[in-house]
C-alpha cells in the first residue's frame, strides 16, 4: 500500500494536532511505507473549513460528512469533531469501509461505545482511539518496565490530571462544559487519558468510588458555535447553565489486588497540563509528569542502601520507545537530549495506523480499549450519583 487517503473531521485543537502529524510521519518515519495523504478536511463552516484546509495543507475541502465517506478515494475517516458526534461519525464511516480513527473518549455513553465497536468489527475495518500520551517514549519506557516485571508486584497506581483554564467565570459556555455535546467535564476531557493508561500500565479496574463537584454553575453563553479552549464571551450575554463536572475525584481497586487513586481537574490554579501519574511496586516506583515530558522517574528498590533514590530517566536515547530508526540507524528525531514535545506524541500514534493499516493490522488502542475506558467513565458517574463502590464491569 504506497499511501493511505485520509479524510479528517474537525479543524480545532485536534483537529490541527492530527493535521501536523499526517504532515510530519513521512518525515519521522520514513520506514513506514504507507504514506499519509492529506485528501479532504471535512466541517460545517465552510469559510473556516476552507481557511484551515489552506494553512493545515489538506487538499479539498467537504461540509457534510456524507460526501465524505461517500468517497471511494478515501481509505480513513480521522474524527476530532466534539465527542457527541464520535458515534455517528464512527459509525457511517465504518459503515462505508473506511478505517476509523477516532479522539478520546470514545464516546459519550457506553451504549453509543459500545454501537462503535460493533460496526467496525462488523465492517472489518482497522480502528484505533487516539490516546496520544501512550506513544510519549517515557511512558512506553514505563509500560516496558512494568511488562518486564522491573517494578515486581504492583501496589499503588496514583494519577492527577490538573489544568486551570476553566477557573474564570467570564469563559463561556463552549462545548466541553456541555453534558450533551461533551457527555462530562473533567472527568471524559482529562480523567478518561488517566484511566486509559491504568487500564494499559496494571490492568483491568474492578471497581471505583468517585465524587465530583461543578465549581461553576451559570456561565455566558457563546455568540456562536464555539469548539475551541476557551475564549471570551459577548458583553451582556445571556448566561448558561454548566452541567458537567470542574472536578472530580475517584478510588479504584485493580483486578490485580492493586489500589488507585485519581483526580482531574480545570480549577487547580497553577497547572497548566499536569498529566501525572506514579506506579508503586514491591521492586521500586516510577513517575512521569508530562510537564516534563521526556523524563521518567525510576526509583529502584533494590539498589545498594547508599544510593536509592529516585533518578531521572531522560527518555530520549536511540534506545527508548519512537526515539531511533530501525536497526540502529541513528536518532529518529534529534540527538540524545534534545527533547521532542507534545505534537510528537501524536506523530507517533499516527505512525503506528499507518504502518497498521499497511500490514492490514489492528493497532493499540483500538476501539474496544476506548469501550473499557467508556465503562469505567460510566462507573465513575454512577458511584459519584450513589456515592457507594460500584463495580465496572469489564
Ligand atoms: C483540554 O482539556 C485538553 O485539550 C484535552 O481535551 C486533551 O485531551 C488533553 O490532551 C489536553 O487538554
Amino acid at each position: 500500500m504506497e499511501q493511505i487517503n485520509v479524510g479528517l473531521v474537525g479543524y480545532n485543537f485536534m483537529g490541527r494536532a492530527h493535521s501536523n502529524a499526517y504532515r510530519q510521519v513521512p518525515f519521522y518515519f520514513p520506514e513506514v511505507e504507507a504514506k499519509p495523504v492529506m485528501k479532504v478536511l471535512c466541517g460545517r463552516t465552510r469559510e473556516r473549513v476552507e481557511a484551515c484546509a489552506e494553512q493545515f495543507g489538506w487538499e479539498e475541502t467537504v461540509y457534510d460528512v456524507e460526501d465524505l465517506v461517500a468517497r471511494d478515494d478515501i481509505d480513513l475517516v480521522d474524527i476530532t469533531a466534539p465527542n457527541n458526534q464520535h458515534a455517528e461519525l464512527a459509525i457511517k464511516a465504518a459503515e462505508a469501509g473506511k478505517h476509523v480513527f477516532c479522539e478520546k473518549p470514545l464516546a459519550t455513553s457506553v451504549e453509543d461505545a459500545e454501537r462503535m465497536v460493533q460496526a467496525v468489527e462488523d465492517a472489518g475495518v482497522i480502528h484505533m482511539i487516539c490516546h496520544n500520551y501512550r506513544r510519549a517514549p517515557a511512558i512506553s519506557l514505563a509500560k516496558q518496565m512494568i511488562d518486564n516485571g522491573d517494578l515486581g508486584e504492583i501496589y499503588h497506581w496514583r494519577s492527577l490530571y490538573l489544568q486551570d483554564w476553566l477557573m474564570s467565570p467570564d469563559v463561556p459556555m463552549m462545548w466541553r462544559v456541555q453534558k450533551e455535546i461533551a457527555g462530562s467535564g473533567s472527568l471524559g476531557d482529562l480523567m478518561a487519558h488517566s484511566i486509559d493508561l491504568a487500564l494499559w500500565l496494571l490492568g483491568d479496574i474492578d471497581s471505583v468510588a468517585c465524587t465530583m463537584e461543578t465549581f461553576i454553575e451559570q456561565r455566558p453563553e457563546l455568540e456562536s458555535f464555539d469548539t475551541g479552549l476557551g475564549g471570551r464571551a459577548a458583553e451582556g450575554a445571556e448566561m448558561g447553565t454548566v452541567d458537567v463536572d470542574d472536578g472530580v475525584v475517584a478510588l479504584c481497586r485493580f483486578a490485580n489486588g492493586a489500589l488507585g487513586t485519581m483526580e482531574a481537574t480545570r480549577f487547580a490554579a497553577g497547572h497548566k497540563n499536569y498529566n501525572w501519574f506514579e506506579v508503586n511496586g514491591s521492586r521500586g516506583s516510577l513517575r512521569f509528569n508530562l510537564e516534563r515530558m521526556n523524563e521518567l522517574e525510576y526509583y529502584n528498590a533494590e539498589d545498594p542502601g547508599d544510593r536509592q533514590g529516585f533518578r531521572v530517566i531522560p527518555a530520549t536515547e536511540d534506545c527508548h520507545p519512537f526515539m531511533g530508526l530501525p536497526d540502529g540507524a541513528g536518532p529518529r528525531y534529534w540527538p540524545v537530549a534534545h527533547i521532542i514535545g507534545y505534537e510528537h506524541t501524536f506523530i507517533n500514534t499516527v505512525s503506528d495506523l499507518c504502518a497498521a493499516i499497511a500490514a492490514g493490522e489492528q493497532p493499540w488502542p483500538s476501539f474496544v480499549d476506548g469501550l473499557r475506558t467508556q465503562k469505567v467513565l460510566a462507573a465513575c458517574e454512577k458511584a459519584s450519583d450513589s456515592g457507594c463502590w460500584e463495580h465496572v464491569g469489564l
